[in-house]
């Protein structure tokens, strides 16, 4: 069996059904702390506290998982809103899960790590796999740290734990939940429903980003890969393309004529943006596992464009 725990976000939901779709609806079992909108109708899912070890022992004895995704994290904004928290469900979260995965022989394990793991004082442009890394958010910090857990259990006790660092993820299936980059999701929902987006990064602001589409099979690709592929048992810079919320913009009016983009200064995600890279470097991805990108920003707009259109006309009705 494959278990994930955290399917009921961003990226959990369509790490979901892309197993599902891959190795069989009813070999992959979803968890979360509570139930998802949808109820799951496509195959077993479980109410998990990842923070609780007696009810997380009961699921790998239950399942006894050949594979474990832990998609359960506290993102950058809300994590400095709720810094304890943030650092006790993101670092005792992935502690319980290796742990476990060691008793319980767990094949495979996957983690995400994110860009967040870069500081001020990281190279800003194309950063490279290794680097000064001094993250100044307790979400950067506490995937750093997992960073270097990863790799101590892979040393130690030869857990197979994989690890990437996930850009700004674009999709819009599943709502994101409290990052920095989240405005390049918003922005769409915003264009469609009112041709208007107040955005709370500067038009300036350049992050890297991936579509959720290259982000699910780049992980698969990972989780695929031979073992002796692998160089990096920390987590794998990781990047599909980077751009500005100006440059957005412009993109979403090529498909929106009169779409009006403003600026909310003195957001506090503003700091956060400043202190990530403006472009990433995977080199290692590439050559170690045969990373590589397909949505470039003009297909990306079209696409979740295209996607939301019919999700708002369904819903609403109102035609766009
Ligand atoms: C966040 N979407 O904004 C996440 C991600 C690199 C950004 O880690 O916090």
């Amino acid at each position: 069996r494959i278990v994930i725990i955290g399917s009921n976000g961003q990226i959990g939901t369509e790490l979901a059904t892309a197993l599902r779709a891959k190795f069989g609806a009813q070999q992959v079992v979803t968890s979360d702390i509570r139930e998802p909108q949808i109820p799951d109708s496509e195959g077993p899912f479980e109410i998990i506290d990842v923070l609780d070890r007696k009810s997380l022992h009961l699921l790998f004895t239950k399942y006894r998982p050949t594979q474990v995704y832990l998609l359960a994290a506290m993102l950058s904004a809300t994590g400095e809103k709720h810094p304890r928290q943030a650092w006790d469900l993101n670092i005792n979260g992935l502690l319980n899960v290796l742990d476990l995965s060691i008793e319980y022989n767990v094949k495979r394990i996957f983690w995400p790590s994110s860009i967040a793991v870069f500081g001020p004082h990281s190279p800003k442009t194309n950063t490279p796999q290794y680097s000064v890394m001094d993250p100044n958010t307790v979400y950067g910090i506490s995937k750093l740290a997992g960073e270097r857990i990863c790799e101590y259990y892979f040393n130690r006790y030869g857990l197979d734990v994989r690890s990437i660092r996930y850009p700004g993820i674009i999709s819009w299936k599943a709502a994101p939940g409290g990052g920095t980059t989240d405005y390049a999701v918003h922005i769409f929902h915003e264009a469609l429903k009112s041709n208007h987006y107040a955005c709370f990064l500067a038009p300036d602001t350049a992050l890297p980003m991936l579509y959720m589409d290259d982000a699910i099979r780049g992980t698969l690709a990972l989780m695929d890969a031979p073992a002796k592929n692998l160089s990096i048992r920390s987590s794998y810079n990781l990047t599909g393309v980077s751009f500005t919320p100006a440059k957005l913009a412009d993109e979403i009016r090529n498909y929106l004529p009169e779409f009006v983009i403003t600026y909310d200064e003195n957001d506090p995600r503003q700091a956060i943006a400043d202190s990530w890279p403006n472009s990433i470097d995977d080199t290692e991805a590439q050559r170690d596992w045969g990373w590589n990108p397909r949505f470039n920003l003009s297909e990306i707009t079209a696409d979740m464009l295209t996607n939301l259109k019919e999700k708002y006309r369904y819903n609403d009705g109102k035609s766009i």
